[in-house]
């Protein structure tokens, strides 16, 4: 990831002052820790009037780098000449160079010879500067190019295999070379491993073993396109981490953590053309190693949408149920499940990248899971997944579509809990445009909370307030279109707690 992401992090919070003095006097009624109270303007997207009634400074000086992503035409560097690559010879496969990079040598050219079919993994790290790696053909055109790959701003290319037999180039330089916006300088390592081919089909389950030597373990599989597939990494000994890649070394999706665990779920996910794949099993920090299992298998997924509630017959043999359905951004998905208490079930809603948007274990009655109010943020086919923790029965899945709660109704309840993953809820109002309204959020029970509230106007912010071990948190803002307002709480102390919000005129 280009380092422009920096941006967000300069709007800088003044708003304490403004926001920090009825906080800190609600949390001082209790007897809890010292509060912690930082509150961030956020900069409406598109005109706005500013939305929240503070001071804002945001610093304008920016070390940005551009986004380019084609290769960089030369061009004269604000200092004088463009120095150009210089030849660094060979590296073979398998080996690892030391190298620096110097103002007369801001690009290094290394060229190596390939075998078709060979997967490798080429790795460009340096602690002095932010490498950028280019792989070429014998006839110079880019085969793959990559910024951050390997974390910590390194540079990792692959797995990647090899088009043929032939010459390869490989140009190690740092980013602010590769864009024409300097040259880095210092230290760097260059390394080109062979990957041993590891193979998984589908329906196989393979045990293998990490090691802090070897802390990712490849393996392809052939699958044909519109296969739903999905894959599984699970340990006691470390926290997994698993890529997908497609045969070109493109990172297709990821999966950390899934079912309310540390290990891996990618998926169902369906693959876009027929021909090689590229799991990688990942440890999620590199000196935590061990045992793991990993497992492949193609997945019917049953159709589901709003207003079905699905009868489903848990035995011995289910162990996880796959469901799609069409949503649509800013639409509200309340997916539950109901047991009379003998089968223990948990479910998790993907997004239509196959990221998990939301876990839940227990948050209904009897060990039932559910996932309310849940606003999605994308279009697409969204996955529900419904993994049996254990027992034996009849179950039944229900998926509505929900209404988020409306302070135009009066004050509402929000509650939590502790089993959840998704511990964020939406509330709306109608706004009306230049006016300006408090919001107040109350723990109610005499306890304290760790909540974000977000202020969205048509998919802009505007206003965010964060505050620790707080039994209340109120403030202004000033509502720039009329609409819809959302309203989005998350509550990070993970326990079971409610707040009641209310809207009244501001003073
Ligand atoms: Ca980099
Ligand atoms: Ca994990
Ligand atoms: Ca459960």
């Amino acid at each position: 990831m280009p380092k422009q992401v920096r941006y967000g992090l300069l709007f800088v919070v003044l708003l304490i002052i403004a926001l920090s003095i009825p906080m800190v006097a609600a949390a001082a009624q209790g007897a809890d820790p010292t509060p912690l109270v930082t509150a961030t303007p956020v900069p409406p997207a598109s005109t706005p009037t500013p939305a929240v009634e503070v001071e804002v400074t945001t610093e304008a000086t920016v070390e940005a780098e551009a986004t380019v992503e084609a290769e960089a035409t030369p061009v004269q560097l604000p200092g004088g000449e463009r120095v150009e690559p210089v030849e660094g010879g060979e590296i073979a496969v398998g080996e690892t160079v030391e190298g620096e990079l110097t103002d007369d040598a801001p690009a290094i050219i290394y060229t190596f010879t390939g075998s078709a079919d060979e997967p490798v993994r080429i790795t460009l790290i340096s602690e002095d500067f932010d490498p950028y790696l280019v792989l070429k053909d014998s006839d110079g055109n880019i085969l793959d190019t990559d910024d951050d790959s390997a974390g910590n701003f390194d540079s990792r290319i692959g797995p990647f295999t090899l088009p043929e037999d032939g010459e390869y180039t490989l140009i190690a330089q740092s980013f602010a070379y590769y864009n024409n916006s300097g040259a880095g300088t210092g230290a760097f390592t260059l390394s080109i491993d062979v990957l041993e081919v590891r193979r998984i089909e589908y329906g196989q389950e393979i045990n293998g073993s990490l090691s802090t030597e070897e802390y990712a373990q490849d393996y392809t599989f052939t699958g044909s396109a519109g296969d739903s597939v999905v894959i599984s990494m699970t340990s006691d000994a470390f926290d997994t981490y698993l890529y997908l890649y497609d045969d070109s070394g493109f990172e297709l999706t990821y999966n950390d953590d899934s079912g309310g665990t540390l290990n891996s779920t990618i998926g169902p996910f369906e693959l876009p053309y027929t021909g090689t794949y590229t799991i990688s099993a990942n440890s999620y920090s590199r000196s935590s190693t061990g045992a793991y299992t990993l497992s492949l298998s193609r997945v019917e997924l049953q159709n589901i949408a709003y207003g079905d509630v699905i009868e489903i017959e848990v035995t011995e043999q289910t162990d996880r149920l796959f469901y799609a359905f069409e949503g649509n951004t800013g639409e509200v998905a309340n997916v539950y499940v109901e047991s009379d208490g003998s089968v223990d079930t948990s479910l998790t809603l993907n997004d239509p990248y196959n990221y998990a948007i939301a876990t839940d274990l227990d948050s209904g009655r009897r060990y039932d899971p559910e996932i309310i109010d849940l606003v999605l943020n994308s279009s697409g086919s969204h996955m529900i997944m419904l993994d049996v923790v254990s027992g034996t029965g009849s179950v039944t899945l229900t998926l509505e579509r929900g209404v988020l709660p409306s302070l135009d109704e009066g004050t509402q309840t929000l509650n939590f809990s502790s089993s959840g993953t998704n511990p964020s809820r939406t509330l709306t109002f109608t706004g009306v445009a230049g006016t300006t309204v408090s919001l107040t959020f109350d723990v109610t029970g005499g306890g304290t909370g760790s909540p974000n509230v977000e202020v969205l106007q048509d998919g802009s912010s505007l206003a965010y307030v964060s505050a620790s071990y707080t039994g209340r948190v109120s403030f202004d803002v000033t509502v720039p279109y009329d609409g819809e307002v959302l309203v989005r709480l998350t509550e990070y102390s993970y326990a079971n707690l409610s707040y009641e919000v209310s809207l009244t005129p501001a003073e």
